[in-house]
């Protein structure tokens, strides 16, 4: 039964890796951090069989601890501080655990693998926030990153130290470059699921007014339980190396809006929305659109859920819980 280790277990991405891996017939082994974690029920309920080892990104020897006891033959390193509007205000704390933790995982793993001949496989959850102000349309691997905000530069610092400690120790050590990923699962702070939940809970009378940020913003929006997929082919390669996954589609907000609106049955949205300067940005990633065609090449990966089918299942999925909380 091969292991795996899944730092971000709480997070949106940990809960369907965790369950993909589980159907895969891994023993899995989940990191939680905090002394009394508010998803530690939630990780409990949708997968059980987890088994969670408490440590946190920012404390190495902790980390070393987590690998001795879990073993693992792959690790997906999914936990960082993600929220991009929040990492301008704690920016330092952003870097430690979002940049820097992710030498911190190399390191760990670096030591537990030791002079054993058996690679230890080593995922990094990448991001599209490092193309920022982009270089080129679409995005691929060889884009000029330029980073835009202070998570940003802390994936930039995560994903080239990725890439040296391939290159310096022969590590099985590949980068997903991954553009935004959304499901029913998401965090309310992101803009999807915002959007979605305001939806149902205007259409059900809960709720007037949605407020937003910048409409005009480009996306390439995917389904989180696709690429959870992509990460694990990427670690079943026999050589280490970078992709980027993508659908290679880009919508702005307020396509967004047009699909979210449309799915309850409202056609003009502009009643129900105001901008305020309180959701913009100091720098914003004005278009993000990438290229997926490395990934369907070596991995045979693409994309399952299109961007409408999204929307939908987010509407379907607020609905039936905004309806229950409404009740
Ligand atoms: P998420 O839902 O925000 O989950 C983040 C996870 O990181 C949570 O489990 C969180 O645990 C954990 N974490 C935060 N601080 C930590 C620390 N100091 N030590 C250990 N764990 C810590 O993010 P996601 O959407 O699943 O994304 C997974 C990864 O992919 C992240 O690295 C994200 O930056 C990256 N990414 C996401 C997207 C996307 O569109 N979703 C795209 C590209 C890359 P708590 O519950 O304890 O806070
Ligand atoms: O913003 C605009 C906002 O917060 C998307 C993370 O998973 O994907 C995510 O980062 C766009 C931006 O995601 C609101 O200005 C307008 O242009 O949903 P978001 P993000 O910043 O793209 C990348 C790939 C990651 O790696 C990150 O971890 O939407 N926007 N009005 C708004 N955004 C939010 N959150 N809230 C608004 O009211």
């Amino acid at each position: 039964m091969p292991r795996a280790l899944i730092t971000g277990i709480t997070g949106q991405d940990g809960l369907y890796l965790s369950e993909l891996l589980i159907e895969k017939g891994y023993e899995v082994f989940g990191l939680i951090r905090g002394q009394n974690n508010p998803k530690l029920d939630l990780v409990k309920a949708v997968v059980p069989d987890v088994k969670l080892l408490t440590g946190d990104l920012s404390d190495v020897a902790g980390l070393t601890r987590v690998l001795s006891a879990s073993q693992p033959d792959e690790i997906y390193n999914l936990g960082a501080i993600s929220y991009v509007a929040y990492s301008w205000e704690n920016a330092s704390l952003t870097s430690d655990v979002t940049g820097k933790g992710v030498l911190n995982m190399l390191e760990a793993t670096r030591q537990y693998e030791g002079d054993s001949t058996e690679k230890v496989k080593f995922y990094q959850a990448s991001s599209s926030e490092m193309f920022g102000k982009v270089q080129e349309v679409p995005q691929s691997e060889s884009t000029l990153l330029w980073p835009r905000s202070p998570y940003g530069v802390a994936k930039v610092f995560g994903h080239y130290m990725t890439i040296n400690y391939r290159e310096s120790y022969g590590m099985h050590a590949s980068s997903g470059i991954l553009f935004n990923h959304e499901s029913p699962r998401r965090g309310p702070e992101f803009v999807t699921r915002k959007v979605t939940q305001a939806v149902a809970r205007i259409k059900l009378g809960l709720q007037q007014e949605l407020v937003l940020g910048n409409l005009d913003a480009k996306r390439d929006w995917g389904f989180a339980g696709d690429y959870v997929d992509a990460m694990w082919r990427m670690l079943q390669q026999p050589v280490a190396d970078d992709y980027v996954i993508a659908t290679g589609e880009t919508h702005s907000i307020r396509d967004l809006l047009d699909a979210a609106f449309a799915a309850v049955g409202i056609e003009d949205w502009t009643p129900f929305v105001r901008q305020d300067p309180r959701f913009m940005r100091p720098a914003e990633v004005d278009l993000l659109i990438g290229d997926p065609s490395k990934a369907k090449a070596v991995l045979g990966w693409k994309p399952q859920v299109n961007f409408e089918e999204l929307v939908q299942m987010m509407i379907e999925n607020d609905l039936r819980e905004q309806t229950a909380l409404g009740r």
